[in-house]
């Protein structure tokens, strides 16, 4: 069985994307729920479990085998029990799967600092800055093409769900969270990625959390 070490489900993006990937392989795993930037994180993060990724979440523990980073770990688990659980069968829809995933995993950094991700908090409308507008605009836009050219008749962007979903859940949380006005169709796909089972699964657990962290729960509307 493999092993695979998270942080807080609330806030913890990257450990969502992983965690969601493992539950798509349909393996049992065992998961390690590492709090946060709580008093013991620095001295955890040092330990041999931990060295590989340089003390980051999440990490997959296979025997001696450890691969970190969560797009490793979706390609690592599609090699491992089928590509066409994880990415679409045709090469163009692949092809821009794979694109926009890899354009989540490296950009979009305002969103990413300005809307730390909070999977139990919905917070009133945020004024957005010029630079998030514009990558949230992006990510609108790259949706609707995925949607209009590969959706389908599915609910996700490439009619089945699959690893570029897993990449944009915690994109849609975010939305949610700070109340980012989305046009309709964006608001129907929201709510398929909502509604997907392990998505729920993930939101649902994060609500037990004991832990708190003070700068994710600021309202950035205030
Ligand atoms: N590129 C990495 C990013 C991993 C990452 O930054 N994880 C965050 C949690 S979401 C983390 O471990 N932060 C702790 C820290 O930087 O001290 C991935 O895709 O897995």
């Amino acid at each position: 069985m493999f092993k695979l070490i998270i942080g807080n489900r609330a806030y913890s993006t990257w450990s969502m994307r992983g965690w969601l990937a493992c539950k798509q392989s349909g393996e049992e795993f065992e998961e390690l729920v590492v709090p946060m930037f709580d008093s013991e994180w620095e001295k955890r993060r040092e330990g041999d479990e931990f060295a590989p990724s340089l003390g980051k979440v999440p990490i997959l523990w296979d025997g001696d085998c450890v691969v970190w980073d969560s797009l490793a770990i979706i390609e690592f688990l599609a090699d491992r029990y089928g590509r066409e659980l994880y990415w679409p069968e045709e090469d163009s829809a692949r092809g821009m799967a794979r694109s926009m995933a890899a354009e989540m995993h490296s950009g979009f950094a305002n969103l990413r600092r300005e809307l730390p991700m909070n999977v139990r908090k919905s917070f009133p409308p945020i004024d957005l800055s010029d630079p998030m507008r514009d990558e949230i605009d992006r990510i609108l836009q790259l949706w609707a093409q995925a949607r209009a050219r590969f959706g389908g008749t599915g609910d996700f962007l490439f009619g089945e769900w699959c690893a570029a979903d897993m990449m944009y859940a915690p994109v849609v949380t975010r939305f949610i969270t700070y109340g980012v006005a989305v046009p309709s169709f964006a608001g129907v796909y929201m709510k398929a990625v909502l509604s997907h089972p392990d998505v729920a699964e993930w939101i649902d657990k994060a609500q037990d959390e004991p832990w708190v962290i003070d700068q994710y729960e600021v309202d950035k509307a205030a």
